[in-house]
């Protein structure tokens, strides 16, 4: 059966980005600093030692990129929301201005019969909560309740899925135990108590958000991968089993289950999380559907150290990160196996950076990118047929952006941004999207 088929009528298909990587306008209309503005400025942080100044300058071309979704045919437009805009500091008075742009993006996407997905925290902390402690203090878990209440108040009736937390295992993780990503610490505890926090506030966040009647679905997106032996050595096989418990399960088990995986915490000791009585109950409530981001698989071996797949001659995208569409299919469906309660399952993001050589007179062939796409989105009707709970599929990403860390270098878009016109051109993959979805509404 050709691919289209094989998704029922009411999939939910669309592009993704995020405010950071796309707005610009870092200081209008009264926007405050970011913990990623402030990163930008540290010396050797981004690869071409660029900001978000300016980025596709989206804020300023509202319209046009609303046409160019539109014109994609997709049903859904996942974006996330600038907290600074909306809160300069992240706590004290609202920015009215802030949701102004947010009130005209989601009506102008009602408009045009396209599904607002909006994230509230898409890694751009206000600056000043970060001064007082960012994620690592427990009073930003009730900033960002204040925050996601206020946003809902605005424009919740127009938003058809609400996310809590882009990815919160990066915000951890990268951003606080490894920091390479903002706010640049390199501390295990603190890293684990902002993913605490960070969950926690989600829970809590869905919880102030339903008592305040909402009407879109409420979730968090997390980034999953596959983590796989690279043999049949127990030692390997433990390897694989404990990354799978620091990236995956640290999360879904809290979610799903109400508790931190014992591996985990047995490994962390001293450093795992303070929890307080009654938290993992806030963190474990029901959510409407569960976002998963994936790019690729992590082969593990007993040194703890992911495969480097390019220099085993593996196909990779140019992060340099393996392309496995089967570990899509083996990630979906490993977590219908672990968690008989699971939600209904949406791909928030998915793609690949490719280098941008193949521009040509009639604009960019990336060929790559199209057999990426293609194999992935048959990768999630193969789970779907497995049994695993498919809603959606979004494309990471719209346009090419801020790849954080690599800057501009990285290019993930189905559409070309040209850094000196800021002229977007959409390439091959954009065409073959736009006209997969044709043939699947049929
Ligand atoms: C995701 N990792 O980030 C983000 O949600 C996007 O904003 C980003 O542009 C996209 O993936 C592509 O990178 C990740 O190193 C960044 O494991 C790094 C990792 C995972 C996700």
């Amino acid at each position: 059966m050709s691919l289209h088929r094989q998704f029922p009528p009411d999939f939910v298909w669309g592009v993704a980005t995020s405010s950071f990587q796309i707005e610009g306008a870092a200081f209008e209309d009264g926007k405050g600093e970011s913990i990623w503005d402030r990163f930008c400025k540290q010396p050797g942080a981004i690869a071409d030692a660029s900001n978000g100044h300016v980025a596709c300058d989206h804020f300023h071309r509202l319209d046009e990129d609303l046409d160019l979704i539109a014109s994609l045919g997709v049903n859904a437009y996942r974006f996330s929301i600038a907290w600074p805009r909306v809160q300069a500091n992240g706590y004290g008075e609202f920015n009215p201005k802030g949701l102004d742009f947010y009130e005209r993006l989601v009506d102008g996407l009602k408009r045009r019969g396209i599904q607002a997905w909006a994230t509230l925290n898409h890694w751009d902390l206000p600056q000043g909560l970060q001064d007082r402690g960012g994620w690592n203090d427990r009073d930003t878990v009730h900033r960002f309740v204040d925050y996601a209440r206020h946003v809902q108040a605005r424009l919740g009736d127009r938003i058809a899925g609400l996310t809590t937390h882009n990815e919160p295992w990066v915000v951890a993780t990268l951003g606080n135990e490894q920091g390479i990503f903002a706010p640049g610490i390199k501390d295990r505890k603190i890293a684990t108590q902002v993913s605490h926090h960070l969950l926690l506030s989600h829970g809590l966040a869905m919880q102030a958000l339903r008592a305040d009647g909402a009407k879109s679905q409420l979730g968090i997106v997390l980034n999953l991968s596959s983590w796989v032996p690279a043999t049949a050595m127990p030692a390997d096989i433990a390897a694989a089993r404990l990354a799978d418990a620091h990236g995956r399960r640290w999360y879904t088990d809290p979610l799903f289950k109400g508790s931190y995986p014992e591996d985990a915490l047995a490994d962390l000791g001293a450093d795992a999380p303070v929890v307080q009585a009654g938290d993992m109950e806030v963190i474990a409530q029901p959510m409407d559907y569960l976002g998963v981001n994936y790019y690729t698989r992590a082969v593990m071996s007993a040194s703890g150290e992911a495969w480097n797949a390019k220099a085993r001659g593996l196909p990779v995208s140019d992060m340099d990160w393996e392309i496995y569409p089967q570990g899509l299919t083996d990630l979906l469906v490993g977590l219908k196996n672990d968690y008989a309660n699971l939600a209904p399952v949406y791909i928030t993001e998915n793609g690949g950076a490719f280098p941008d050589n193949q521009i040509q007179a009639g604009g960019v062939q990336d060929d790559d990118r199209i057999d990426y796409l293609r194999t992935h989105i048959a990768a999630v009707a193969s789970a779907m047929q497995q049994g695993v709970p498919m809603a959606g599929y979004m494309v990471w990403s719209l346009m090419d952006n801020f790849e954080w860390a690599s800057g501009y270098l990285k290019r993930f878009g189905i559409v070309h941004v040209d850094y000196d016109t800021l002229a977007r051109t959409p390439k091959a993959s954009a065409d073959w999207y736009r006209q997969f979805l044709r043939d699947w509404r049929g």
